[in-house]
């Protein structure tokens, strides 16, 4: 049988790939785990390696002239299309019709967090089976199935194999419920590089890419060890769990609940990766890395033992203690991330997080005490966030900083929430209506907003807030952070020179200022622009950048009052925005699209604000989970096909 996997690039589709190379980052880039992890349970059932090749189009960018040629003289039984993200819709409608015309009798499978969105893909592109959840089973299933039965879709057997999203005769959509899991014992999370080799066909150099040099990396060198003579130099990426133990309303789960890899297993694994491709440095690219303690004492404990720096870049708050911390510390980890996302215990709430945020402060400290980086994750946008749980943010992080002896305008990540399908956030923009519901609506939102970065300028307005105050949030809170850490420090610093700043000798070297415009002075920009007389194509936010870099460090501005500046600032962001506006308006993907939405969207926590200004008898505040708010509204489906999708949606 011939058997093909392919990964697929995440980036918008009319962006043009060809003669691109993949690009450099901070990390490596990750292994295709799901694509290994498929291959490792066909070998364990019996499929031969000969019989599977991988086409790694994400790695290679591969012209539509060059699949159609791969396609043509590989013409696969089954080709299977790992759509990670949900951003690789436009590319898997494209590549799909190019397979489909070199290969039309080829059974086309498509797996990953797409999947969430079956119902427009199988209904849109020229995929025949979508597999949702963990896919190894399911897979293997279908490699048996498609021997037999060739390209037709048969409900009848197809109908007991779980994990399927396939349309019937009729066009309706089925779904058979998300995919089995691997038992712990098959489970396996070591990539094999063999694999990821041929999967680069006749361009085996880019094996490079799964290895970066950690003294570019700021996730590594702020750390002397890191610039040891005799440490092997390359970062390269591990999973060393499975899973979640959390659901939070704004995230996709890939798989239900968490489970933990095998520790000996790992060992092997690094050390192949010390030996044969020259790392020194781990980076942990866990969702949640550290539920398991044991597992997580243990991985630490052979890190040190093979003498690996090592970092993680997805940690709950409450899931560490100060004795977990100096664990980590003492057996070489270097920077922990966690997802802090908000100040506001009300929207922790509501994005069900599940702990407080006295847990965040306490677990940051633990870490900088002990010299790990660990950069603020925040969140803004969720339904329910207003200007008062963006200064609350803002306080949480001024209080970080005042804890850590840091500095609050450094080492921050700040994002705009994005609806996924298959979360409740998405759900809730459809039951508000801002969002569609139609395939046609659904596939415009896959195609125009999906593939944009999680800032605001994607931002899809579920929220109900006027667009005055959602452009002003993550400036907001960190005007706020400013103002309350001068106060509380009695005005004694200036921006990011302060004196309680150089008291940490290691963060001064890992928080510098965040580039969020990229580095070049506003001078260089307007010059550039100028020069190359590109405003129409790349118009630059000028007042945001000036805020950014002008305005929020500075201890003069934290002086003036609120009444004064800040509306100053809406305006100047409110500007901003409609000349963009004027720029963008017309191009397919589109940014402000969903800011102001035609529907008018009731505030989470209207009523309660409105009464305690009228002076009315106040209904409870209590904040409830966004879940709960989905599923009170949630209509009972018409139809079976119906029910399907509203399974999918739901998640796991
Ligand atoms: C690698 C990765 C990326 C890579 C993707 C590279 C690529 N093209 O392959 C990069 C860095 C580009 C990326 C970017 C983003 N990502 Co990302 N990413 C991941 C990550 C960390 C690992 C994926 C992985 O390897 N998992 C491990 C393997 C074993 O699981 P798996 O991939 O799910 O595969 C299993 C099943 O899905 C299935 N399967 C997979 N492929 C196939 C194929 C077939 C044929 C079959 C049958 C089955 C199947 O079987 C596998 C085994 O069980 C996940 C988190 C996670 N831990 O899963 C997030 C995750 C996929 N990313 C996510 C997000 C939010 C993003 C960003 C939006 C982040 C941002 N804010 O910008 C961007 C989107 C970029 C874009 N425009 O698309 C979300 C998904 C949301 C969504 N619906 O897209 C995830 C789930 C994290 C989360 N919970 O929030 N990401
Ligand atoms: S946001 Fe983080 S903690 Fe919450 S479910 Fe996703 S991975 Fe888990």
């Amino acid at each position: 049988m011939k058997i093909v996997l392919c990964s697929v690039p995440g980036e918008p589709v009319h962006f043009d790939l060809t003669n691109k190379v993949r690009g450099l980052g901070n990390l490596p880039v990750l292994p295709k785990f799901g694509i290994t992890a498929l291959a490792q349970w066909m070998w364990k059932n019996g499929y031969k390696r000969d019989e599977l090749d991988f086409y790694d189009m994400d790695m290679l960018l591969p012209s539509d002239d060059e699949i159609r040629a791969y396609f043509q003289s590989s013409k696969p039984d089954i080709v299977g299309l790992s759509a990670v993200t949900s951003g690789t819709y436009g590319r898997v409608k494209k590549y799909a019709r190019i397979i489909r015309s070199a290969c039309p009798d080829t059974m086309m499978v498509l797996g990953g967090n797409l999947a969430a969105s079956a119902n427009i893909v199988l209904k849109k592109t020229d995929v025949d089976i979508c597999v949702a959840g963990d896919g190894e089973i399911a897979w293997v299933k279908l490699l048996d199935y498609t021997k037999k039965h060739g390209r037709t879709i048969d409900p009848g057997v197809l109908g007991d194999i779980k994990g399927l999203a396939f349309l019937n005769a009729a066009g309706e959509f089925s779904f058979t419920g998300f995919g089995e899991k691997l038992p712990a014992s098959d489970m396996s999370l070591v990539p094999d590089y063999d694999l990821l080799k041929k999967g680069l066909q006749d361009q085996p150099e880019l094996l490079k890419n799964y290895f970066r040099p950690a003294r570019e990396s700021h996730w590594f060198n702020h750390d002397p060890r890191a610039h040891e003579s005799g440490r092997k130099p390359n970062i390269a990426m591990l999973m060393v769990n499975k899973g979640c133990v959390a659901r939070c309303t704004f995230c996709q789960r890939p798989t239900k609940g968490f489970r933990a890899g095998n520790v000996p297993e790992l060992e092997e694994h690094v050390l192949y990766l010390k030996n044969n491709h020259d790392v020194g440095f781990i980076s942990v690219s866990d969702e949640n890395f550290g539920s398991d303690k044991k597992q997580a004492f243990e991985f630490a404990a052979i890190m040190k033992k093979h003498d690996m720096l090592w970092a993680a870049t997805g940690v709950r708050c409450d899931t560490v203690t100060p004795e977990s911390i100096k664990f980590y510390a003492d057996n070489n980890c270097v920077a922990l991330k966690f997802g802090i996302e908000s100040g506001s215990q009300d929207i922790l709430d509501l994005m069900e997080k599940k702990f407080k945020r006295e847990q965040v402060i306490n677990a940051v400290k633990w870490c900088r005490d002990r010299k790990i980086f660990s950069p603020l994750a925040i969140l803004f946008g969720m339904p329910g966030e207003t200007e008062e749980t963006a200064k609350e943010t803002g306080k949480l992080m001024a209080e970080i900083a005042l804890a850590t002896h840091s500095h609050p305008a450094e080492g921050k990540d700040l994002m705009y929430a994005i609806p996924f399908p298959g979360t409740p956030l998405y759900e809730y923009g459809q039951q508000v209506g801002v969002i569609g519901s139609t395939v046609d609506d659904e596939e415009d939102y896959l195609e125009n907003v999906f593939t944009a970065p999680s800032y605001k300028l994607s931002y899809v307005n579920l929220n109900g807030a006027p667009v005055s105050e959602l452009l002003f949030w993550d400036l907001l809170a960190q005007l706020e952070a400013m103002r309350y850490y001068l106060k509380e420090t009695g005005r004694r610093n200036n921006g990011a020179q302060t004196s309680a700043y150089a008291a940490h000798e290691v963060e001064s070297i890992i928080f510098k200022p965040t580039p969020v415009f990229g580095n070049e002075s506003i001078r260089d920009i307007i010059i550039r622009k100028i020069k190359t007389r590109k405003w129409k194509t790349s118009f630059y936010p000028f007042a945001s950048l000036f805020i950014q870099r002008k305005i929020i460090p500075s201890p003069l501005a934290a002086r003036v009052p609120r009444i004064l500046l800040y509306p100053i600032i809406k305006l100047l962001l409110l500007l901003e925005y409609y000349v963009i506006l004027l720029y963008k308006r017309r191009e397919a993907f589109s940014y402000y699209r969903f800011i102001s939405p035609k529907q008018k969207v009731k505030r989470i926590g209207e009523d309660y604000r409105r009464s305690i200004l009228s002076k009315k008898p106040v209904p409870s505040k209590k904040v409830i989970s966004l879940r709960s708010i989905v599923m009170e509204n949630r209509k009972p489906p018409a139809s079976l096909s119906e029910a399907n999708r509203i399974e999918l949606l739901t998640g796991l």
